[in-house]
Parts: C-alpha cells; sequence; structure tokens
C-alpha cells in the first residue's frame, strides 16, 4: 500500500526495539506515522496502532519531511538510505541511530550533498523509558532544523540540544555510556566478589545502591579539579593511599578465585601516576595520561 507525502506524517525508518518504541510514542501523541523496518513483519503492531507500513525506505522517506532514523549501527544506515539520494532533498534527517562524532559529520555532510538538514541525536533512555520524563535525547546540528522539529522531538523525551557540529550529541551520548559502563564493570565486579562468598547479590544491592548514590557528588567535585588542572586542591583521599589500598582487589580476586580483570585497567594508570610523583594528588589526575 502506497504512503502518500503528507507535511503531518512523521517517517521512522527501523523498527527494532527503540524504532519501535519511538513510533508508538509519535502515534500515540497523535502524529500520522509511516514506518519502514528491514524485516517488515516488525511494523505489524504499529498499523495496528495506526501507522501506515511503506514498502521501501524511499517511499517512507516520500512520505514526511522529518525523517526519523533508528537502526542497529551507521553501516545499516548508510546502507538503507544510500540507494535513495534522489528523495532526501528538502527533508530532515533525524539520525538518533548510535555511532562515533566522526561518523555524524560525515553523514551530516553526505546528507548536505543531496539536500536534506541533519540532525545527529542520542537517545539517553531505555525503550520502555521513551516518552517519560526520565527520558532524554540529545540533539546536534543546525540549531534552525532543531528548533522547527523540536515539538515533534519533544514527544520522545527532553529535547537537550547541544550545538551545531553534528558529532556533539555522539560525544556526549559515548561520554555518558562511558560513566555507565564504568559503573556496570564495578558493579559485576561487586557482585562477582559477593557470589565468590556464597553471598546474594539480590540481598548486597541496596548496600551497593546506597553507596553509590554517597558517590553522586564525585564528578562535579572531579569535574572542578579537572577544569582548573588542580589535582592538588581539597585532596581527601590521595592517590598514593588509593593506589596501596587498590592492589587489595586483586590480592582479594586471587583469595575468592575470581577475575579482577574488570579492575585492572585503572590500576596501571594509578602506579604510573605515583610514579610520575603525584601520589599527594587526587585519584582524578590520572586524566593526565589519557591524553595523546
Ligand atoms: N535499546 C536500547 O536500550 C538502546 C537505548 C539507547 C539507544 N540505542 C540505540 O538505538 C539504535 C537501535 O537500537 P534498538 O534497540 O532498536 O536495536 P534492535 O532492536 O537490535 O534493532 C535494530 C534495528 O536495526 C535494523 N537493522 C540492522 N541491520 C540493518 C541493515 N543492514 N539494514 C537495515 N536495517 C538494519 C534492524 O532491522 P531488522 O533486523 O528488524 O530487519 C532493526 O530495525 C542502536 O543504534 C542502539 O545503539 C538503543
Amino acid at each position: 500500500e502506497g504512503v502518500a507525502m503528507n507535511q503531518k506524517t512523521v517517517s521512522v525508518l527501523g523498527l527494532g526495539d527503540m524504532g519501535s518504541a519511538l513510533a508508538s510514542a509519535l502515534l500515540a501523541a497523535g502524529h500520522q506515522v509511516a514506518v519502514w523496518n528491514r524485516t517488515a513483519a516488525k511494523a505489524e503492531p504499529l498499523v495496528a496502532k495506526g501507522a501506515t507500513s511503506a514498502g521501501t525506505a524511499a517511499e517512507a522517506i516520500l512520505a514526511s519531511r522529518l525523517v526519523v532514523v533508528c537502526l542497529l549501527d551507521y553501516d545499516s544506515v548508510s546502507q538503507t538510505l544510500a540507494p535513495h539520494t534522489d528523495v532526501l532533498a528538502g527533508r530532515t534527517l533525524v539520525n538518533l541511530t548510535n555511532g562515533t562524532p566522526g561518523q555524524a559529520r560525515e553523514m551530516a555532510a553526505w546528507a548536505a550533498d543531496h539536500g536534506a538538514d541533519y540532525l545527529d541525536g542520542g537517545i539517553m533512555a531505555v525503550p520502555p523509558m521513551i516518552a517519560t520524563p526520565e527520558a532524554f535525547v540529545l540533539y546536534s546540528g543546525p540549531s534552525g532544523a532543531f528548533e522547527a522539529w523540536r515539538p515533534v522531538l519533544n514527544v520522545f523525551g527532553e529535547s537537550k540540544y547541544v550545538g551545531d557540529d553534528p558529532g556533539s550529541a555522539a560525544l556526549q551520548d559515548l561520554a555518558l555510556l562511558s560513566g555507565m559502563y564504568g559503573t556496570i564493570a564495578g558493579t559485576l565486579h561487586a557482585f562477582a566478589l559477593i557470589r565468590s562468598a556464597g553471598g546474594s547479590t539480590r540481598e548486597f544491592a541496596p548496600l551497593l545502591n546506597r553507596w553509590l548514590q554517597g558517590m553522586n557528588g564525585w564528578p562535579v567535585a572531579a569535574a572542578e579539579q579537572i577544569d582548573t588542572g588542580d589535582y592538588g586542591k581539597d585532596v581527601v583521599s590521595n592517590l598514593g593511599m588509593q593506589e596501596a589500598g587498590y592492589v587489595n582487589h586483586f590480592i582479594a580476586a586471587e583469595e575468592q578465585g575470581i577475575s579482577a580483570e574488570l579492575l585492572t585497567p585503572l590500576h596501571a594508570l594509578m602506579k604510573r601516576r605515583v610514579a610520575d610523583g603525584h601520589a599527594d594528588e587526587d585519584l582524578t589526575g590520572v586524566i593526565e595520561l589519557l591524553k595523546r
């Protein structure tokens, strides 16, 4: 069934867990939605809610001036869009696929070559959070295109515009995810340690939560030291002391028969920083070793 061009229609390319959540949110907010997915059957639940299923990606692009793309990775985005450069002119592509700043900049230039505005986005939510107050989405690219489509994009969650460099959203997205993965790595090590002693991770989890919540202020305090470059200011837990204690993670892991490999990289950096003469400073100074 063909999809007619409609100024008020929003197109969504990619109906995985996230794309389906985005399309559902648009439908729930009263938008007309044209959807396309490589595996067509994934459109069926959305068609039942009122979406129109496009037979091809080109047909979906032609249906709207706003085209939201949410696929697995940039390779899949390129494979999907590249055969349809002739239908991109005059449209705004909002690419919510996870990627790198470089990939986003390259795609923005490619879209411009074909007459389309390009906004890159980073979704800071899992699918069930879409359209709830907890969700926020980072956007970067031309501010005019962002402002024009902001009311529609707000359906997904709070829209946070982070600048006209198309790579900014991906950069901040990856920065936020790296904070998340650091927490996940530490948590998995903690649970492995608890489990190695026959303990219940379920019982331990609230204590870990309490501890992590107590660390809530750490990023802000660390940022203050990093921006001033003064790693010796207001030190309460000096690096030399922390490095000496950190070794116990490896000894305990050996004793308990688990691997401490999730904790190894930070220790190598702590040791180098101590060896460079910064034992009296804060652990934050390790960031200097990440410069290339
Ligand atoms: N789900 C999440 O928790 C995170 C939250 C933050 C943002 N991410 C990013 O969102 C992108 C999509 O993620 P997703 O959860 O929808 O992923 P899947 O459910 O695995 O769906 C993948 C879709 O991509 C299509 N696809 C894959 N390869 C190709 C290709 N070569 N050509 C065309 N389409 C392709 C796939 O189609 P199909 O397998 O159903 O035919 C799905 O529509 C992602 O960047 C996350 O990092 C989600």
